[in-house]
């Protein structure tokens, strides 16, 4: 049982298994998922008017802008209050994490690594729920009723950004926009690495060192 507050970011290429990673990680540890992309999502669908700002960029598989983005994640957090959390690919730029750095020092980063021919095969297959963020891959995690969610039965819907040609674009920012960040936690000797084909091979190491990283967490080693 966790006695203390433990922040941790899950980072990762488009369709690395964040998500998927992220719904195990709230089963197994019970830390709260912070997923800026769904939250985007979300207010698209709902067309607030940060839905309207942010909908242009994400169609075109580009960032939103950073303060944008940076008041969705500091509020929700804020309003998480006094539990463990876990951003799902957040931050994605060096302004972004030098900003959370500055009101939220974190205990641990997570990279994902998975071979883009992997990821491209993925997006093909994957239908998400949209209000809720729930997601599904065809011959991975069907869902029971074909297009409908487990859980409240509506329809299944794909992303408007996992067209092919948008995909090839979140990869090429992802590639050039995390290499700063990436470097800024190694720097700070955050950063552990996880490599896999699939989540099958990248959980049970995630699992281990989320075991061993919350003890000492509570150990107050951290
Ligand atoms: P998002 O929403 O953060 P991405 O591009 O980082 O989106 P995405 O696409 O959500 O990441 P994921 O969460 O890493 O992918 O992967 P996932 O959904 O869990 O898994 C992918 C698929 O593979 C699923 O269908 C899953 O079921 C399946 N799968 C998983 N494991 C396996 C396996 O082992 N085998 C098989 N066969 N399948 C598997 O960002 C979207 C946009 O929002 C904006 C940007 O515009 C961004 O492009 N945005 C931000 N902008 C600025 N700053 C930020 N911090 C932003 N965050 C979001
Ligand atoms: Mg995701």
């Amino acid at each position: 049982m966790l006695t203390k507050v433990f922040r941790m970011v899950m980072l990762g290429a488009p369709a690395s298994g964040k998500g998927t990673i992220s719904k195990r990680i709230v089963e197994k540890f019970n830390f709260v998922h912070i997923s800026p992309g769904d939250m985007l999502r979300l207010n698209v669908l709902h067309k607030t008017e940060l839905g309207k700002k942010a909908k242009q960029f994400m169609d075109a598989g580009k960032l939103v802008p950073d303060d944008i983005v940076m008041k969705c994640v500091l509020s929700r957090i804020t309003e998480v209050g006094n539990k463990s959390w876990m951003l799902d690919g957040f931050p994605r730029t060096l302004v972004q994490a030098e900003r959370l750095n500055a009101s939220e020092p974190l205990h641990a980063v997570i990279n994902l690594e998975v071979p883009h021919d992997v990821i491209i095969e993925r997006v093909k297959g994957r239908w998400i729920h949209l209000p809720s963020g729930r997601v599904y891959n065809v011959g991975f995690n069907d869902p029971k009723v074909p297009g409908k969610d487990d859980i409240t039965g509506e329809d299944l819907v794909q992303r408007d950004d996992d067209k092919p040609e948008v995909v090839a674009q979140r990869l090429q920012v992802y590639e050039e926009m995390l290499r700063p960040v990436l470097e800024y936690y190694q720097k700070q000797e955050l950063i552990t690495n996880f490599r896999g084909r699939t989540t099958a091979e990248i959980w049970p190491q995630v699992e281990q060192f989320l075991v061993e990283k919350t003890k000492a967490a509570v150990a107050k080693r951290l």
